[in-house]
């Protein structure tokens, strides 16, 4: 059976694959495992059953066979272990993709998260445009560190891996910040990870979805 995960029926993102599902798409895209998605609306996603899944009724979840996982990090995780090329073999090599993976979802995702949530629902406050520079800097000092470790490799930690896959989703997000823009080795490292065959596939999966459904309404 393959693996069912749930995203948005109707995403907020309008097809740019900002939503979490993109990193488990393209996650099961790398491993070459086939999966099928079941669309939920934002009611749906309040609903009981859902909520069975994942207790924050959010997206994305996963169900293979008898196991049941929400948070998209540690879909990607269990997609890593269970098939091979987004882990290394080396036990080492390999604990140092995972703190990258939970460098990008615990040091790099939360003031990004942030700096966008603020730029969405706080644009028409007095105080966005004071507080709009402080939430930049905090940004800019992680994109700073990430870009000073990076340096001219192409990857995080030697081959692509599941630590890269988060990083570059995750980093997608400052797209039209204009934050990434002093950063060209980021911009590089987010367009090597984009010009992957498996991130195009599983940017094309849900931009079909958000086209079907404007077409629909
Ligand atoms: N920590 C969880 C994980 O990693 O899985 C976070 C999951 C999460 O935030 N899910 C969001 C969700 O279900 C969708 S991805 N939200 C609905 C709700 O909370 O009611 C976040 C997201 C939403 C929209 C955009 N966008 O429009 O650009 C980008 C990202």
């Amino acid at each position: 059976m393959n693996p069912i995960i749930t995203a948005f029926k109707s995403s907020p993102d309008r097809g740019r694959g900002l939503a979490r599902d993109m990193r488990v798409r393209w996650a099961l895209e790398e491993v070459g495992q086939p999966y099928g998605v079941r669309l939920v609306s934002f009611r749906e996603m309040k609903e009981s059953a859902h909520r069975a899944l994942n207790p924050f009724e959010q997206i994305p979840t996963y169900e293979e066979g008898d196991l049941a996982l929400f948070e998209s990090g540690a879909i990607v995780l269990r997609i890593a272990e269970r098939h091979a090329g987004l882990l290394p073999e080396d036990a080492n090599a390999r604990s140092r993709v995972i703190a990258w993976m939970f460098a990008a979802l615990n040091s790099m995702e939360p003031p990004i998260v942030e700096r966008s949530m603020a730029s969405i629902v706080e644009r028409d406050k007095s105080w966005y445009a004071e507080r709009l520079p402080m939430l930049d800097d905090r940004v800019r000092v992680r994109l700073t560190q990430l870009a000073d470790r990076l340096g001219e490799a192409d990857w995080l930690d030697g081959a692509f891996s599941a630590g890269d896959l988060l990083m570059v989703t995750v980093l997608r997000r400052l797209n039209g910040s204009g934050l990434l823009e002093t950063y060209p080795s980021l911009l590089a490292y987010i367009a090597r990870g984009e010009a992957r065959p498996a991130y195009r596939r599983a940017f094309d999966a849900q931009l079909a979805v958000f086209k079907a459904q404007a077409a629909a309404d």
